[in-house]
């Protein structure tokens, strides 16, 4: 394959689908550019409207927490709000669709949104939790404590509600700078990634670690890596083959590609 080839869609999907078919060990790795076609806008993106003058990388911490917890829950409120109208697009789809294909295959996510699994997709790990759930700040009936929201009071003054069990506030059960991933989800997803034959890596920088370093782990157990991203990441320069178009048309092509019989030579 030669690395003017990595430029030309047609042939880097005909690369790919070459790389796919026949695979025993599918591994997929998501992040928010999946589900940018959604609607959703990824996390370095500027956030819309109220949210244009924060960066959500300050208010996704425990100390931007403790020190504002009304201005972070009502960042989570707004994005859980634009969620709400959210579905799937022809990404998630063409992955639900590529599992059916690959019985095998797991499909790693840092997304807090839902919108794999309402795609269809069952063999999914999450990385950084999710916006459906909460739980309570100080874990006091164990980590995590999960609390149902809906149930509780939602105080006037913007706040978020109190753990019924102990009194703390209550906060999104995602997993913020600075915290520990879930460590069996982290430890099934390197496991994964040291056996896989593939790597497809969709919609990702690859700045957030320890996610980020999952490729590379990947490619030094042997992994072949496609990459489907619009835009140069940190993970090109690992990828074998690199799709350089939005993931909403690139992997319902490479589906379509995969249908395909193979060229004879
Ligand atoms: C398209 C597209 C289209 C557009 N189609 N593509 C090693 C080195 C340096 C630092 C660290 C390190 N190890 C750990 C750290 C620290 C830190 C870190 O990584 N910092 C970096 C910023 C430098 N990591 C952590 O703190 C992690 N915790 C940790 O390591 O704990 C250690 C510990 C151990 C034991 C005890 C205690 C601690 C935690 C990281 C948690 C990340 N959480 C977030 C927020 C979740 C909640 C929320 O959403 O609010 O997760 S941060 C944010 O980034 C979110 C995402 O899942 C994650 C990744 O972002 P993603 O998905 O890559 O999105 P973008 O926006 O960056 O990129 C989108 C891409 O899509 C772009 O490339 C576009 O081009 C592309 N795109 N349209 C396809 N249509």
């Amino acid at each position: 394959m030669s690395p003017s080839s990595r430029h030309d869609t047609q042939t880097s999907l005909r690369d790919a689908a070459r790389l796919l078919r026949g695979c025993q060990r599918l591994v997929v790795l998501t992040g928010a550019g999946v589900s940018r076609e959604s609607g959703i806008p990824t996390f370095r993106e500027a956030q819309t409207g109220l949210w244009a003058r924060y960066d959500p990388a300050q208010l996704a911490t425990p100390a931007a927490f403790a020190r504002d917890p009304r201005l972070v829950w009502a960042f989570y409120q707004a994005r859980r709000e634009k969620l709400h109208s959210a579905q799937p697009n022809a990404a998630h789809h063409a992955l639900a669709a590529l599992e059916a294909r690959f019985p095998h295959m797991l499909l790693i996510t840092q997304n807090v949104d839902s919108l794999h699994e309402i795609a269809g997709s069952t063999r999914v790990i999450r990385l950084h939790g999710t916006l459906d759930a909460d739980r309570c700040s100080a874990d006091c009936q164990g980590s995590p404590t999960p609390v149902d929201r809906h149930a509780l009071p939602a105080p006037e003054d913007g706040r978020p509600p109190a753990c019924p069990h102990c009194g703390a506030l209550i906060r999104p059960d995602v997993v913020w700078f600075g915290e520990a991933l879930p460590a069996a989800a982290l430890r099934a997803a390197s496991e994964a990634c040291a056996s896989a034959e593939v790597l497809l890596v969709v919609g990702t920088s690859g700045l957030v670690y320890p996610a980020a370093g999952l490729p590379a782990q990947a490619r030094a157990a042997g992994a072949r890596i496609i990459e489907i991203n619009p835009e140069r990441s940190d993970i090109t320069p690992l990828a074998l083959v690199w799709l350089s178009a939005p993931a909403g048309s690139a992997l319902p092509a490479l589906l379509r590609m995969l249908d395909q019989a193979e060229p004879s030579p």
